[in-house]
C-alpha cells in the first residue's frame, strides 16, 4: 500500500539499494523560509554541493498526493514559487496525500519520507523547538517528536533563538534524543556559532557521527539524532544584535497574534526584514555547510 504514495527517483532508489550515499533535503525552507527566485539558485547550489561530496540529494516534498523524494528541475520550481504549496507537518501529511495539495515538507515531514525510502541522513538549515514562551502556549514543534521516533540523522546549524533553546534541548534529553556538535561543545544558535547551552557530545569526525548513527540504530533505539554544525566563522552574526531583533520580531507576532504553523514562517520573514541581506546570506552559507557534513556523514556511514 505505502508504494502507493510513495515516488522515488531511479537514481535515489538505486543508490539506497546498492547502499551509495544520499542525503534528503527539505522543501519548508525553499517555500516558507526564502524569497523566489534566490531560493532556485539556493536549492541547485545545495544539491551540487551534495554530490561534489560523492552523494545523492533527494529533496522531499508532498505533489499530486505523493510522498516525492528527488525532485526535478520543474518540481523544484513549483516549491520555490510556494504558489498554493503549504506547510506540511506530520499531522498535515495524509490530508495532503488524499486531496492532493501541494506540500512543503519540514524537519518532521523529511524525516518520515526519509525514513520510508530508507534514507538515513537528512541536512536543513535549523530545526523547530519549544517556542519562547512555549511552558504556556505549548508551542512546540513536531520535528522535536520526530526525533524521538523515526530514525534519521538530522545536520543542522542548531536552533534559531526565535526558540527557547534551553527548554528545546531540555525537551530533546526527554525524548531521548541525542544532540551531537560538530566540532564543538556547545549548541549552535543558527547565525550564530554558541548559545551557550552545551551538546551532549562534541564529535570529532563525519565518521564518528556515523558510528554513533550506527550504533544507536544497530541496537534497535527508535528515533534519529541532531547534528549540530556551526555556521562557518566568516558569515558568523553578532550574538546580542541578532537578540534584539529576534525580541523585537517575537513581540511583533504576538501583538498580531500570530499562532501555530504560521509563527515560524512569519519570524523567519521578520528577521530578514530587519537584517536585510546579512542573515540571508548567512543561512545560505549555513546550509551549504550543513549539506556539506551530512554528505559526509552519508558517505562514512555506507562504509560500516
Ligand atoms: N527554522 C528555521 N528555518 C526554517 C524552519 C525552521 O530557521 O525554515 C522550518 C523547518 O522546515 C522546520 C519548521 O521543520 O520550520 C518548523 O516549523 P514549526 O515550528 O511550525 O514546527
Ligand atoms: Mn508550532
Amino acid at each position: 500500500m505505502r508504494e502507493n504514495y510513495l515516488s522515488v527517483t531511479e537514481e535515489i532508489k538505486t543508490a539506497v539499494a546498492e547502499n551509495k550515499p544520499v542525503v534528503a533535503l527539505e522543501s519548508t525552507i525553499l517555500s516558507h523560509g526564502m524569497p523566489y527566485p534566490e531560493n532556485l539558485d539556493f536549492a541547485a547550489k545545495v544539491e551540487k554541493i551534495v554530490r561534489e561530496e560523492g552523494a545523492v540529494p533527494a529533496t522531499c516534498a508532498v505533489l499530486d498526493g505523493k510522498l516525492k523524494v528527488g525532485l526535478s528541475v520543474e518540481e523544484l520550481e513549483i516549491m520555490c514559487r510556494a504558489e498554493g504549496v503549504g506547510k506540511v507537518s506530520r499531522r498535515d501529511l495524509a490530508t495532503y496525500l488524499a486531496t492532493g495539495k501541494r506540500g512543503a515538507t519540514t524537519v518532521a515531514t523529511t524525516m518520515i519520507i526519509a525514513s520510508l525510502a530508507g534514507i538515513r541522513v537528512f541536512a536543513t538549515g535549523g530545526i523547530g523547538g519549544v517556542h519562547r514562551g512555549g511552558q504556556d502556549t505549548m508551542d512546540i514543534s513536531a520535528d522535536l517528536q520526530e526525533l524521538a521516533k523515526t530514525p534519521v540523522g538530522v545536520v543542522c546549524a542548531g536552533a534559531k533563538s526565535i526558540l527557547d533553546i534551553g527548554r528545546t534541548l531540555e525537551y530533546l534529553e526527554t525524548m531521548g534524543v541525542p544532540v551531537l556538535g560538530m566540532n564543538t561543545d556547545d549548541f549552535p544558535a543558527f547565525f550564530c556559532r554558541r548559545s551557550g547551552f552545551g551538546v551532549d557530545y562534541n564529535l570529532k569526525s563525519p565518521e564518528e557521527a556515523a558510528r554513533i548513527l550506527k550504533a544507536k540504530w544497530d541496537v534497535g533505539l527508535s528515533g534519529g539524532a541532531v547534528i549540530a554544525n556551526p555556521i562557518p566563522e566568516e558569515y558568523e552574526m553578532d550574538f546580542d544584535e541578532m537578540e534584539k531583533v529576534i525580541a523585537e520580531a517575537v513581540a511583533s507576532a504576538e501583538r498580531e497574534g500570530i499562532r501555530g504553523k504560521n509563527i515560524t514562517p512569519y519570524l523567519l520573514a521578520r528577521i530578514k526584514d530587519k537584517t536585510g541581506g546579512e542573515s540571508f546570506a548567512a543561512n545560505l552559507e549555513l546550509a551549504y555547510n550543513n549539506a556539506r557534513v551530512a554528505s559526509r556523514i552519508a558517505v562514512e556511514y555506507c562504509k560500516l
